[in-house]
């Protein structure tokens, strides 16, 4: 690895040069390699440019030397996989995934219930709920089970709450909740979790780096996922997108406290999509402190990141300020590392600071073995399941539950010993609850609707959605 990783550097070296940029970086060493040693991971998108191969050269050279996760800017989301009904189209979605594994990248999926990028022919079936819980369902089992064992973790849910001070479920705009209620989030969960039992699942959102208080974001956010935890909802990680400015000083100490407070809920705190960008007026009178300014920022959430036990991923939402959506949607400039040159910026100085000031013996990786040092099989890109291998939820694979009527029968349990039954709603209340229940059971008390049924024997236990009809 080191050795294949030397020559990346000297071919980047001499691409840098090559251009005409100054390389302050001559030393056999990169952000991506010190994060390895730290088992963390440190990342990227690869930009709707590069899947219409329409980018730099000097683009990819940095991208596979710099970072060890990667995400799609736009072609995981629902438009680009399944632009038809139930026709879905993995194409590039494929190239990034065989670009990943021939480069020892791990993989975020990018995104699967989300009120935006939504293929138009959703809207056909706008209030409907039964028919909206269907697509929603066969979408996320059929995308997640496509890259069932390539996809390190989903972000199943993004941008579900509103952007009132008094936080809340997005009520407006979104076909999902719209049409579906809260549940959709629980649902997604769980389908995700049926089509790759050992991919990580978070919800995703923005404004979360403004603060744990009564009605922010943040607060709402971590009550959802208590709430989660407590009803088994295969919920493993939250991502905290992280899109600021210069002048939000305060944020890094802000994530800090989610990640504590996410710590506590056995729940991993990602940074997903982090740009510190200038106003856009600023353009071409930036001066050396305000770089300096940037990098400071940068450094913050870095130091934040390796001194939390419980944040994995560091992704910055763009490598070079040549490609960036600052720019073009946000009156933003100038955010990420990486200049329009791919000349790295004071930012990546501070990145890189921050990383050895804080020695591999002392940073915690909230990862197992197998996630940091997969097989050699999965640079070849058959990594199966091994590849993400998460102790988390366990599932037993030869226990099952199925309804006949309104007898709920379970099969595969041990012998002798009796089993407890929870069913839960969507929003998690629990509505029946049985012990010492052997093979089957009669329901009869509950209306008709989707449910969680949890089954619990021993540390033996299923998780499962269920229509109760
Ligand atoms: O960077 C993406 C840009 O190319 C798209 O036009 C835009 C459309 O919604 O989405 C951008 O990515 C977003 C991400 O998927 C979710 N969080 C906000 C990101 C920036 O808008």
């Amino acid at each position: 690895m080191k050795k294949i990783h030397s020559l990346s550097r000297i071919a980047l070296d001499a691409a840098i040069i090559g251009a005409g940029f100054m390389n302050a970086y001559a030393a056999d060493e990169t952000i991506r390699e010190l994060a390895k040693e730290r088992g963390r991971f440190i990342g990227t998108i690869l930009n709707s440019e590069w899947f219409n191969d329409a980018i730099e050269p000097e683009f990819e050279e940095i991208h596979k030397t710099q970072f060890n996760v990667v995400v799609a800017e736009n072609e995981m989301k629902f438009d680009a996989t399944e632009p038809k009904e139930d026709e879905f189209n993995f194409e590039k979605g494929d190239k990034m995934v065989k670009y990943a594994q021939a480069n020892g990248l791990r993989v975020r999926g990018h995104a699967l219930a989300w009120h935006s990028q939504v293929a138009n022919w959703v809207n056909n079936y706008k209030g409907q709920k039964e028919k909206l819980l269907a697509v929603l369902k066969n979408h996320i089992t059929k995308v997640v089970g496509h890259w069932k064992g390539q996809i390190a973790e989903w972000d199943v849910v993004n941008e579900a709450v509103n952007d009132d001070y008094n936080a809340d479920w997005r009520s407006t705009n979104s076909v999902w909740y719209e049409g579906i209620g809260a549940e959709f989030l629980d649902s997604a969960f769980v389908w995700a979790h049926a089509a790759d039992p050992d991919a990580e699942l978070c919800y995703n959102d923005y404004s979360l780096e403004w603060g744990l208080r009564e009605g922010s974001k943040a607060s709402f956010v971590v009550e959802q996922v208590k709430r989660w935890k407590a009803n088994n909802i295969p919920i493993t990680c939250v991502g905290t997108q992280t899109h600021i400015e210069i002048a939000h000083e305060t944020t890094p100490q802000n994530v800090r406290a989610l990640a504590k407070a996410l710590a506590e809920l056995n729940v991993t705190l990602n940074i997903t999509e982090l740009d510190i960008g200038f106003p856009k007026g600023s353009a071409g009178n930036l001066t050396k402190a305000d770089y300096a300014k940037q990098g400071h920022l940068y450094r913050q959430f870095m130091d934040v990141f390796l001194e939390e036990p419980n944040m994995g991923e560091f992704v910055i939402w763009g490598l070079t300020d040549a490609h960036s959506w600052l720019d073009d949607q946000q009156g933003k400039t100038e955010g990420l590392l990486y200049d329009k040159q791919y000349k790295p910026k004071p930012a990546y100085d501070s990145v890189m600071a921050s990383l050895k000031a804080h020695p591999a013996s002392e940073v915690k990786s909230p990862y197992p073995d197998s996630i940091l040092n997969p097989p050699d099989s999965c640079k070849t890109g058959n990594c199966g399941d091994s590849i993400n291998a998460l102790p988390r939820f366990n599932n037993k694979q030869n226990l099952s539950v199925h309804f006949a009527g309104r007898t709920l029968y379970i099969t595969g349990l041990a012998s002798k010993t009796a089993a407890k039954v929870d069913i839960f709603d969507m929003q998690g209340h629990l509505v029946f609850s049985a012990k010492d229940v052997k093979d089957n059971i009669e329901i009869s008390s509950i209306p008709e609707g989707l449910y969680v049924v949890q089954i619990r024997q021993g540390v033996t236990r299923l998780t499962k959605q269920i229509a109760i009809k």
